[in-house]
């Protein structure tokens, strides 16, 4: 059995929760379940940061003591935590005792190896990001004194003591942070160090000779630039000018930085814990791009001084912002997971956070894109598809039940016999790769490929039609098997949503021999063809609701976008300047280029052609809309365009134009439009796509 050791940052227990810390423990959940499913024996580890000037500061802010902070805080995190269906096996506290027994054996173990030093250390710390830093790394913000208060400023230009001769206002020099921007302090103190410099050829060599260890690989060039770059300075790792941290053994004046005691979490509930032991190295710790050269540079200089191995890999995923912002209370845009679980449903929220972004990308948030994923995967694509085969299944067998004697015959479905059974081979391999290269996205869409080909198979087959037929069960049994695909594939990312499919197909929630009953393996899939044979269709709610969005407008600010301001996501491109309600909303964001990314199989879906316009006409009544007549190279088409209000009908004939020549015909002011051309808006005007060569007309354009 393959050992699986899977962490999260542990989280600052200064603020509560949002939406970034919810991706991370939903992805580690996630690659957790996946794992458990493969049969591996898994670790999951999650926590909480407590210690730290920040956290003091946060306490004393709220006149309560840093103690009792974190104590509700943390309630916070695991609350959240069952929310939203986390499957952690530990979830460790900085301020428990076999922590700081941990970090004291650390510590003791870098000291015997000559890494720690004494001495006086002078430069710049941000206190929001628990961060050193050198005045060359700061950015400087010039600005009146009057406008600034003390910290983080250095006095430059004149200055007449005697305040009788009238000079320019003094300047005073803001030093920000290049992370999060904000004034950063000056500090000078007695200080131990680490001796990070004298690691420098080991991480170089050990980030050379595995590439794997960060991922994505970006990430990892990143980090060597970094090494490569300039010359990597001793790190103060204790601090004399606040209280609330694991003090330095054998010298209580200083607390150990909190970077050094957060760091050493993984050891404390892996190495450092009886039983536990064979978790360390970690096979993965999952992290944001935020904290990458922590957990890379620090983390492996360490471990390489307190003679333990380096974890396998360390992946830093993206940042999600709101509306194209970073997240952050003065902005009032942060998104509380409680509130998205409780108003959408815990599945859907973590199904949406990896359909929508390819992870290790940043994405924009909104309730907007999440409600269009909702309706159209969940509800259409695979609650429609459930309803379906259930509804059809539970009349066709007797008793709901699928005798175990039933006969299956796919030769009877002509040539569609084996699409299903191919395209699940397919689907597994391609979900079983992507998972393993921690592409989350990728697997939810290859799961997607088999829901929309079931969908397409159920039009195509019409098992009701054939009821009581070898016909019609040859289909059902495809279907019911293909869903049982889709319900065991889609376990790890959404287990109450599995649970239900494999439920109401199965009859039963006891998948395979799992340790925790109720969760499928993926050895479930090598089941004699078709499992479902012998199985109770037992018909259950909708899997999804489907939203009403039409009155949903106004909720769905919620999120911290307004309405005016929340993207197309995912949509086909508005079709060339005709005037839709939806237009209207939609027009003052056509620049925010979206986030959502679609496959290059969605993306051949749309049949784009060229062709010659011959013909235009005003549309009687319409000021914007013009009536086209174009070639497509042996086929013409008459198509609908809002382009008036820029070309006059008189200079169009003869254009070469991009035509979405599969678009669904539709009536627009009673005028039937076969097709789509293309143009790019700017503001109130507008531009018809076009050639520089000469094309004929009806060329595949791609
Ligand atoms: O850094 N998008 O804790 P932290 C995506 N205590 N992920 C986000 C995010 C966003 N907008 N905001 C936060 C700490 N995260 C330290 C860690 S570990 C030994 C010590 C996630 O509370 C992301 O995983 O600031 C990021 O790395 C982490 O929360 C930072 O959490």
């Amino acid at each position: 059995m393959a050992r699986f050791c899977i962490t999260t940052p542990i989280y600052y227990v200064n603020d509560v929760p949002h939406i970034g810390h919810a991706y991370t423990t939903i992805a580690a959940d996630i690659l957790a379940r996946y794992h458990r499913m493969l049969g591996d024996d898994v670790f999951f580890l999650t926590g909480t940061d407590e210690h730290g000037k920040k956290v003091e500061q946060a306490a004393a802010a709220q006149g309560r003591t840093p103690r009792d902070l974190a104590d509700s805080v943390h309630g916070r995190f695991r609350d959240l935590w069952r929310t939203l269906n986390i499957s952690n096996d530990d979830f460790i506290r900085t301020t428990e005792d076999r922590h700081r027994r941990t970090v004291h054996d650390f510590w003791s173990r870098a000291k015997a190896a000559k890494d720690i030093f004494l001495g006086d250390y002078e430069g710049w710390y941000c206190t929001p990001c628990e961060t050193f830093w050198t005045e060359k790394e700061l950015i400087p913000e010039s600005r009146p004194a009057s406008e600034l208060e003390n910290a983080g400023t250095l006095m430059e230009g004149p200055v007449d003591p005697t305040g009788e001769i009238s000079l320019p206002e003094r300047q005073e020099t803001i030093w920000r942070c290049p992370t999060c921007r904000r004034p950063t302090e000056k500090l000078r103190q007695p200080s131990y160090f680490f001796n990070l410099s004298g690691r420098w050829k080991y991480l170089v060599e050990h980030f050379e000779q595995h590439p794997d260890a960060i991922q994505p690989s970006s990430r990892r060039n990143e980090i060597l630039a970094f090494l490569r770059g300039e010359d990597l300075r001793d790190l103060s790792i204790s601090r004399t000018d606040f209280q609330w941290g694991i003090p330095v053994p054998d010298d209580s004046r200083h607390v150990i930085y909190v970077w050094f005691d957060a760091l050493v979490n993984y050891l404390t509930a892996t190495h450092y814990s009886p039983g536990r032991e064979d978790f360390w190295p970690a096979s993965i710790h999952l992290v944001g791009k935020d904290i990458l050269r922590f957990h890379t540079v620090y983390w492996f200089a360490f471990l390489k001084s307190a003679g333990f191995p380096p974890p396998e890999r360390v992946f830093a995923h993206g940042w999600w912002t709101v509306d194209g912002q970073k997240m952050s209370k003065s902005l009032g845009n942060v998104v509380d997971p409680f509130e998205v679980a409780q108003k959408y449903g815990t599945d859907p929220f973590r199904y949406f956070l990896f359909r929508e972004v390819p992870f290790g990308q940043d994405g924009n948030y909104s309730n907007r894109l999440l409600e269009a994923r909702i309706n159209g995967d969940l509800a259409n694509d695979l609650g429609n598809l459930l309803s379906r085969v259930v509804q059809v299944a539970s009349k066709h067998f007797l008793d709901s039940r699928i005798p175990a004697s039933t006969t299956h015959d796919p030769s009877t479905l002509g040539q569609d016999g084996t699409l299903l059974l191919v395209r699940r081979e397919q689907v597994k391999k391609a979900y079983l790769d992507a998972l393993g290269r921690i592409e989350l996205q990728a697997a939810l869409e290859a799961v997607w490929d088999l829901v929309r080909e079931a969908n397409g198979y159920v039009d195509r087959s019409r098992p009701w039609e054939h009821r009581g037929t070898p016909r019609g069960t040859a289909s059902l049994l495809e279907l019911l098997e293909s869903l049982r695909f889709a319900g065991v594939l889609l376990q790890p990312f959404m287990p109450g949503i599995s649970n239900r499919i494999l439920h109401q197909i199965l009859g039963r929630e006891i998948f395979g021999s799992s340790s925790r009953p109720s969760e499928p393996e993926t050895a479930d899939l090598d089941r004699p063809y078709p499992f479902t044979k012998g199985c109770s269709i037992v018909k259950g709610a909708h899997l999804v609701e489907r939203l009403d969005l039409a009155s949903a407008v106004g909720s769905r600010e919620s999120g911290g976008v307004p309405a005016a301001k929340m993207e197309q996501g995912g949509t086909l491109p508005k079709q060339a300047g005709v005037p839709t309600k939806e237009a209207k909303v939609t027009e003052t964001t056509s620049n925010t280029i979206t986030t959502s990314t679609i496959t290059i199989d969605e993306f051949r879906k749309m049949d784009l052609r060229s062709a010659t316009i011959l013909e235009a006409e005003e549309v009687p009544g319409s000021k914007r809309l013009v009536k086209l007549k174009v070639d497509l190279g042996g086929e013409s088409r008459q198509v609908v365009a809002g382009i008036r209000h820029v070309y006059t009908p008189a200079e169009l004939p003869g254009k070469k134009v991009v035509l979405v020549a599969n678009l669904a015909p539709a009536k627009i002011m009673g005028v039937e439009s076969q097709g789509m051309v293309l143009a790019a808006t700017d503001g109130d005007t507008l531009s018809l796509l076009s050639f520089d060569r000469d094309v004929g007309p009806g060329r595949k354009v791609k």
